[in-house]
């Protein structure tokens, strides 16, 4: 939580602790990817796991967005899944995770392995040292993990889901055995998470993309201690901590307590309602609707401008997609929105 002195000229660190910036910082999450043809290029040649898997390609894909946007940080180019194959959990990508052997039973669950933090995805921490020699200090890297209920959701489904059915009746008709799912990988992720700030990274995120399937006593119940815990251990890394609970409108104020210097807002909440849940002292990230990006000029303008009313004047906005970016998006768009963000944040301090 407290200030780092890496990356201290950086607008993204400083908004991340709510210091007022000259303008707006702007990443947009999904900013390496499939709607970039420079991506499109690497990926004609390689398969997504082995792309995530070899460090200089990994490197090159998460610096492709950064060069040609100016972005004002870079995310690694990996996935919430890397970290769960050390555990020993076989899977594939078409095109999202599909995992071999769903996690159904206690022989199963018991199976898990817990690796060293090092020894987890060690090709993570090569890539990020590359990232780190190429990257400007005013660009800092997020590195990132799943937040253990969405890895859950994906490790007990084995994919994919809109209701994400199997994993939810598991939940709740075993908790305990989900209980020490959801610890083992809280667990992990400290490991792997740490390891990320060892090898360069300079804040983290946590994606809990589907929290937003649990009511607030659920949350409270299954969920949010293991972000709790997962913050507090790595709270001494002195690096900003962003916690992204997509779809969680109703779980704002639980959240507010979890620890995080950030909380990541989809589209569906206003900034202003977030703000006044979270308070002056969280900063907020986020949270144009990827599809504005489809619309006429006119209309995107006006969106990115209303995002902006809604962030306020008060320090601490971070300039974000309110969920990642779609695949068929014209890469010009992404451009225009940069520039209409940095135009039209200027502040004098
Ligand atoms: O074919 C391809 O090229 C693979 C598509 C792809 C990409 C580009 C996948 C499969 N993952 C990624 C990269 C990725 N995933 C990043 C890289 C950095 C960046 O943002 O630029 C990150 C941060 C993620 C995180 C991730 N993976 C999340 C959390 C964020 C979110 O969108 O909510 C989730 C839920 C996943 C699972 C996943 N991996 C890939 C897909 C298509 C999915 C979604 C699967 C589904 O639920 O249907």
């Amino acid at each position: 939580m407290s200030t780092s002195t890496i990356g201290a000229e950086s607008l993204f660190i400083s908004a991340c602790y709510c210091k007022p910036t000259q303008r707006t910082p702007i990443w947009i999450m999904r900013q390496a990817g499939r709607y970039l043809p420079e991506y499109r290029k690497i990926r004609s040649q390689v398969d997504f796991l082995s792309l995530t898997k070899t460090p200089e390609l990994a490197a090159e894909v998460t610096l492709q967005p950064v060069r040609r946007f100016e972005m004002d940080a870079a995310i690694l180019f990996s996935d919430i899944m890397t970290p769960v194959e050390g555990m020993g959990v076989e899977m594939e990508f078409s095109p999202g995770p599909v995992i071999k052997n769903p996690l159904r039973t206690a022989e199963q669950i018991e199976e898990l392995r817990i690796p060293e933090s090092g020894e987890n995805a060690p090709f993570v921490a090569e890539t990020i040292r590359i990232i780190d020699r190429e990257l400007p200090s005013s660009v800092p890297l997020i590195g990132f993990a799943g937040a253990p209920f969405t890895l859950f959701c994906y490790l007990v489904e084995g994919g994919g889901s809109k209701t994400f059915s199997q994993a939810k009746s598991f939940l709740f008709a075993e908790p305990r055995l989900s209980r020490i799912i959801l610890e083992k990988l809280t667990e992990v992720m400290i490991g792997y998470l740490e390891a990320q700030v060892q090898a360069g990274a300079k804040a983290l995120m946590i994606f809990d993309s589907w929290v937003g399937l649990l009511a607030d006593t659920d949350y409270k119940a299954f969920a949010y201690p293991s972000v709790c815990r997962i913050i507090e251990s790595l709270d001494h890394l002195d690096v900003p901590l962003i916690y992204f609970p997509n779809q969680g409108a109703t779980l704002l104020g639980t959240v507010k307590n979890c620890g995080a210097d950030v909380v990541g807002v989809d589209w569906r909440t206003s900034l202003s309602v977030a703000r006044n849940v979270l308070g002056p002292d969280i900063a907020v990230q986020g949270n144009l609707d990827p599809m504005a990006l489809f619309a006429s000029k006119e209309d995107l303008e006006s969106r990115i401008d209303d995002v902006l009313r809604e962030a306020g004047e008060e320090a601490g906005h971070i300039f974000n997609l309110g969920h990642g970016i779609d695949k068929n998006t014209d890469p010009d768009r992404v451009a225009f929105l940069v520039d209409r963000v940095r135009e039209r944040s200027q502040r004098n301090l």
